[in-house]
């Protein structure tokens, strides 16, 4: 007997992901549901490699009572009214919002590095996915804060449009083919052109002049892992359609040369370290698209400060940075506590 799974904004870019990596990885559902918000209900959409079709159903009008987990991507509004109601209803939410990651009877998980922390989803039967440029981040940082201990991390992203949803995909292309063909073209999704250019700036600006992205990023990592690791982000949105890569300046406790950090990056469970020092010998966004992996590359020593490493970090956002990461969670959620069969 295998699980009653919910897969909610099943039409969007993480909700279409999470249904395809359900399939790639045999995860062992009876059944699947794809519920959105009113405007796509009745459309069928397909998944997986050999074309499953579902039909989609109103999140408003369906119940979760009987289902066993629900994979969330419906952003922080919806989120909070609908996850309390699966939650109560017996069905595990693991929800890719922003909107529990900080609730201390929530656990936030990435499962290659805070498995354990899972056991303390029973609080409130909910279980936080990061952000994505967390997730990756925390992929690659795991390893090297368990040989000599982080203290400080220093990270610049290049975030793709597909973080933005459908809206910001479409809003790259469309810039991009009217400067082509001399049309006229206004920023609606972003705050400035995105095509040819960057942009220093995602999610809203806080008080103290950093954004909602950089601070999530502090704040995730802290409690992914470790409260005591100190972070500071500059988040930049580049006019790439998939996949964000972080150039990422880490200061250590203790002695980690670059080689050695390559050998424990090598065996880094997530992580597939692509690094040769020759031209073309590390990973850019385009090549990790539809990949598991966390891809490493570039690792230096930083002879600027002591027990420095500089290193280059590349995931597809989509995946490693939110479906495949609550597929994931669902699939430790399944050894540990949800077993069947
Ligand atoms: C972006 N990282 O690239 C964001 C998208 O908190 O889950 C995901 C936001 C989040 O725009």
């Amino acid at each position: 007997m295998g699980y009653r799974v919910v897969v909610a904004g099943a039409t969007g870019n993480v909700g279409r992901e999470m249904l395809n990596i359900l399939a790639e990885r045999e995860f062992p559902a009876d059944e699947i549901a794809a519920v959105a918000s009113s405007r796509s209900a009745g459309e069928v959409i397909e998944y997986g490699e050999t074309g499953k079709t579902l039909k989609i159903q109103n999140i408003e009008h369906f119940d979760p009572t009987g289902w066993d987990i629900a994979l969330f991507a419906i952003g922080s509004d919806a989120t909070k009214v609908f996850a309390p109601k699966f939650a109560a209803a017996g069905c595990t939410v693991i929800d890719n919002s922003s909107l529990y990651r900080m609730d201390p009877d929530v656990p936030l998980i990435v499962p290659e590095v805070n498995p354990d922390a899972i056991d303390g989803y029973k609080a409130r039967n909910i279980i936080a996915n990061p952000n994505c440029s967390t997730a990756q981040m925390v992929v690659a940082l795991k390893p090297l804060h368990d040989a000599a201990k982080i203290k400080r991390v220093v990270v610049a992203t290049y975030q793709s449009v597909s973080g933005a949803g459908k809206a910001g995909m479409d809003e790259l292309f469309e810039q991009s083919r009217a400067i082509f063909v001399g049309d006229q073209t206004e920023p609606q999704k972003f705050t400035k052109q995105i095509a040819f250019n960057v942009i220093p700036h995602i999610d809203k600006f806080l008080e103290d002049g950093s954004t909602k992205e950089e601070w999530k990023m502090v704040a995730e990592t802290k409690k992914i892992l470790d409260p005591k690791v100190k972070v500071t982000a500059t988040c930049v949105r580049v006019p790439v359609f998939v996949g964000h890569s972080e150039a990422i300046n880490i200061e250590f406790e203790n002695e980690l040369s670059a080689e050695e950090a390559q050998n424990i990056l090598r065996e880094a469970p997530g992580v597939m370290l692509v690094d040769k020092r020759e031209d073309g010998g590390y990973v850019t966004p385009v090549e990790c698209v539809g990949d598991y992996a966390t891809f490493v590359s570039r690792v230096r020593d930083d002879s600027t400060v002591d027990n420095g490493l500089n290193l280059w970090c590349v995931s597809d956002n989509l995946r490693k940075g939110a479906a495949l990461n609550a597929v994931q969670i669902a699939e430790l959620l399944g050894r540990r506590h949800l077993k069947k069969g």
